[in-house]
């Protein structure tokens, strides 16, 4: 085993500057202590160490993984004719139930007017879409065989969004073998040596985000 090796996530070697983003989380209604403290360290990571306005962070949920496709797709496509509609609410009416955020103070879809400077989508008077996507839930293997089907489907369809979007979508969804795992994972394992993966989360987000929005 080398010395140095780190397990995880290595930071950006450059600063992520998130204060111009605007970040979707759709999380889903099963295992939800787990699920909430993942939405809450994907959150609060974007905004204390990526300076994403707790305003551009919109939370919106769906009953479970298996959904979470779906609604990435739906929400950035009513997100994308709001936008350029000019809309500063990027979601609207659209028939989900908001997002659980049982303990984060920010949970609405009625964003702050947007920031100007990135990723608009290009026509004039029309204001900026989302520039991320984080998909959170947490799978627990059970006796059957739900459990690979529902992984195997969920992957696949977090990767088809985001490619077919061109928007990143973040694959934020635990897939454990059994309870213990997914709580050490959200940083809630009683022992306290977990991590919590939402925070890693968050910060490939916003990293991704900024790399939607480059320009040549
Ligand atoms: C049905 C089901 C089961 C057994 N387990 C989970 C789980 O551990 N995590 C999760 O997010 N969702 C689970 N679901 C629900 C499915 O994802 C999906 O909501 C239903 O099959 C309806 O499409």
């Amino acid at each position: 085993m080398l010395d140095d090796f780190h397990k995880g996530l290595e930071p950006a070697t450059t600063t992520q500057d998130g204060s111009a983003l605007r970040i979707l989380i759709v999380h889903t209604r099963w295992n939800t202590p787990i699920v909430q403290g993942l939405v809450d360290g994907a959150r609060k990571t974007m905004i204390e160490q990526h300076n994403v306005k707790p305003e551009n962070i919109v939370i919106e949920s769906v009953p479970g993984a298996y959904e979470l496709p779906f609604a990435a797709k739906k929400l950035l496509e009513v997100s994308q004719i709001r936008a350029a509609e000019g809309a500063n609410d990027l979601i609207g009416n659209v028939n989900l139930l908001d997002g659980l955020n049982l303990n984060s103070p920010t949970t609405t879809s009625a964003g702050a007017p947007p920031p100007t400077s990135a990723g608009t989508t290009g026509a004039k008077g029309s204001r900026q879409a989302f520039d991320a996507v984080i998909c959170i839930g947490v799978l627990i293997k059970g006796s059957t065989m739900h459990f690979e089907y529902i992984c195997e489907a969920v992957s696949q369809g977090i990767m088809r969004v985001g490619l077919d979007s061109g928007v990143p979508v973040i694959f934020g969804v635990l897939t454990c073998l059994n309870e213990e795992q997914a709580l050490s994972r959200a940083g809630l394992d009683k022992a306290g040596k977990g991590h919590n993966h939402g925070i890693d989360w968050g910060s490939g987000a916003v990293e991704m985000a900024l790399l939607k929005n480059r320009t040549l």
